[in-house]
């Protein structure tokens, strides 16, 4: 089928009589007769299908709940949209809530899912070449990103100045550390701060957070790879779970207790966190990857104590969940893209190279991706790419 007649016969185009521009400099394709072809920024043409990873069923198992679809047709972007190619999509310890169907439980497969990507802008509307342009690297969060191309509202782009992975560690794991700690941490010269799975995605930047508010920081993890990863970016005391005992070593040191804890673990490790406040502690919920895999999402945890041990320290637990805290996201990312950009934070970019199968390329890997991460073994962010033949002429 030529790709002409392969966009002729999608059916939503018949609705949209807007001027879809495809190329930097080339004149706007007025869409009108539905029998323009997309033309991508280095020459190549946009194929009329791609790839895409969809939830057919609702499972925490990914590889169960989420088929490869080989073909479905590229999205159109509206008048206010940018279609992006993505470059690099990143991998979250939550696509698993996603596939399970915790985010919203009204809806039903089949959907799509990945929460952020960093590529090129491809195609865009009328309305949206007013801001961006053919060629653009943007960043986005948006559920979507499994895919080759992704229809993104234009106001929802973030300008990147480079398509790159470090970039990405930002969207999503970098800002829920800045925000969540800038508005719950109360982190101030002298604190001691203690991050759970610090030498992971969204823990790297906890910890170098927490170092640039001149505080002391302790960083749990599961190997003495990851605890050297976690010297290096600053960590004043990582501590190796599977060799040590958090908790005494934590007592030890300081036995009035830690004054924040920045917690993505859940279980044991949750309740060791909470024993190790400090009086007037701030415990943040960040996640409780331990319960994730489960059918219930959830481990049991000692609740019971809960209330009489915040009481009799006056502390607290306070839960953050990223997408309540949007009014926040813009002034952090443009901070947190300064500090990378100045050489002050460090981006740390798993790209599967050291994991079983490899570099992680190409949408069947997300699949090995996600694997990954319930290993445990990751240093950094997970990133996957999707790389594309430049001189592709799909
Ligand atoms: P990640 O930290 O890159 O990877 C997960 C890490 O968790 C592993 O490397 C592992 O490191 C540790 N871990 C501990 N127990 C585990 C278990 N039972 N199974 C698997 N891993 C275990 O992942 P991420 O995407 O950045 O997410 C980290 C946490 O942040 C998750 O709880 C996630 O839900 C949360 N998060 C929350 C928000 C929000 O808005 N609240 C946003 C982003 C992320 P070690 O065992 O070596 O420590
Ligand atoms: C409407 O607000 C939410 C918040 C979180 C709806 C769903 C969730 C959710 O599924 C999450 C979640 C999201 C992001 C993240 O980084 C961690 C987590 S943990 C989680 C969840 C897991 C199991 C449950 O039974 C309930 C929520």
């Amino acid at each position: 089928m030529s790709m002409q007649r392969a966009r002729a016969g999608l059916s939503l185009l018949g609705t949209r009589p807007w001027a879809l521009i495809c190329s930097p400099g080339a004149r706007p394709i007025v869409d009108m007769s539905y029998s323009h072809h997309f033309v991508d920024f280095q020459g190549s043409s946009i194929p009329t299908s791609m790839k895409k990873l969809l939830v057919t069923q609702l499972s925490p198992d990914f590889r169960k709940a989420v088929t490869l679809m080989p073909s479905v047709p590229v999205p159109v972007p509206g008048d206010g949209d940018l279609l992006i190619r993505n470059r690099y999509i990143g991998i979250n310890a939550s696509d698993i809530n996603f596939s399970s169907g915790r985010y919203d439980t009204s809806v039903k497969p089949p959907f799509d899912i990945g929460f952020e990507g960093i590529g090129e802008v491809v195609a865009l509307g009328l309305s949206a070449s007013k801001t961006f342009t053919v060629g653009q690297p943007v960043a986005y969060v948006k559920f979507g990103s499994f895919a080759e191309y992704t229809v993104i509202p234009a106001n929802i782009a973030i300008p990147v100045p480079l398509v790159k992975p470090e970039l990405l560690t930002l969207l999503v794991s970098g800002t829920t550390a800045y925000i969540s700690l800038k508005q719950f941490g109360h982190l101030s010269d002298g604190k001691k701060v203690l991050v759970t799975a610090a030498a992971g995605g969204t823990g790297q930047f906890a910890i170098q957070l927490a170092k640039h508010a001149k505080c002391y920081v302790i960083g749990t993890c599961s190997s003495e790879e990851k605890a050297g990863f976690l010297k290096s970016i600053g960590c004043d005391l990582p501590i190796n779970y599977k060799s040590e005992n958090v908790a005494s070593v934590i007592k030890k040191k300081f036995p009035e207790g830690v004054d924040a804890v920045y917690e993505s673990v859940g279980g044991e490790m949750f309740d060791m966190a909470v024993n190790c406040l400090a009086t007037k502690g701030h415990l943040i919920v960040i996640g409780f990857i331990s319960g994730y895999q489960t059918p219930q999402g959830i481990l049991p945890i000692k609740a019971g104590a809960l209330p009489a041990v915040l009481l009799r320290k006056s502390a607290s637990v306070h839960g953050f969940f990223l997408n309540h805290y949007l009014s926040e996201y813009k002034e952090a990312i443009m901070a947190l893209v300064k500090l990378y950009q100045s050489g002050k934070l460090v981006c740390e970019v798993d790209n599967g190279e050291l994991s079983p199968e490899g570099k992680f390329t190409g949408l069947e890997s997300v699949f090995h991706a996600v694997d990954y991460m319930y290993t445990g073994k990751n240093i950094g962010k997970i990133v996957v790419e999707l790389p594309h033949l430049v001189n592709s002429k799909l």
